[in-house]
């Protein structure tokens, strides 16, 4: 499928709409969920023009996966979860329930967050 340059996060990358900046590098951005699901949530998302970790993993360049991954781990030293812990995940297409399609990585902390997967029906 095609990249949608119409998506939220295009727009935000390209100064269309605001965001609530934490960090940013080369090649990636880190905001503040708009709806925050603890009372840490920041999304880190790379500047390129990737739907998903199916093709950033498989088109970006090992310079914009190092950053990008690089720029996960500085987010949640900055936002002070380390310590106590804190989640990371990217959901992809329609079983994942990704709504945004620009690849992002949820960095979740500042609270208990409790087993990963809730068990769902077959
Ligand atoms: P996902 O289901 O993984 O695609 O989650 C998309 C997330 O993006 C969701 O937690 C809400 C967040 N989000 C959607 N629109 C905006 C926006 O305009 N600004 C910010 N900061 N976050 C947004």
């Amino acid at each position: 499928m095609a990249y949608d340059d119409d998506n939220i996060f295009a727009k935000i990358l390209r100064d269309e709409i605001p965001c609530d900046k934490v960090h940013e590098t080369e090649h990636a951005l880190a905001f503040r969920d708009i709806n925050p699901q603890t009372p840490v949530h920041v999304l880190v998302i790379p500047r390129g023009r990737y739907e998903s970790m199916d093709d950033f993993s498989t088109g970006a360049s090992d310079a914009e996966i190092a950053d990008f991954i690089r720029a996960v781990g500085e987010v949640a030293r900055m936002m002070g979860v380390v310590d106590d812990g804190y989640r990371i995940l990217a959901n992809h297409g329609r079983d994942g329930h990704q709504e945004v399609p620009h690849l992002h990585i949820h960095i979740f902390g500042g609270k208990n967050l409790g087993r990963m997967i809730k068990p769902v029906d077959k």
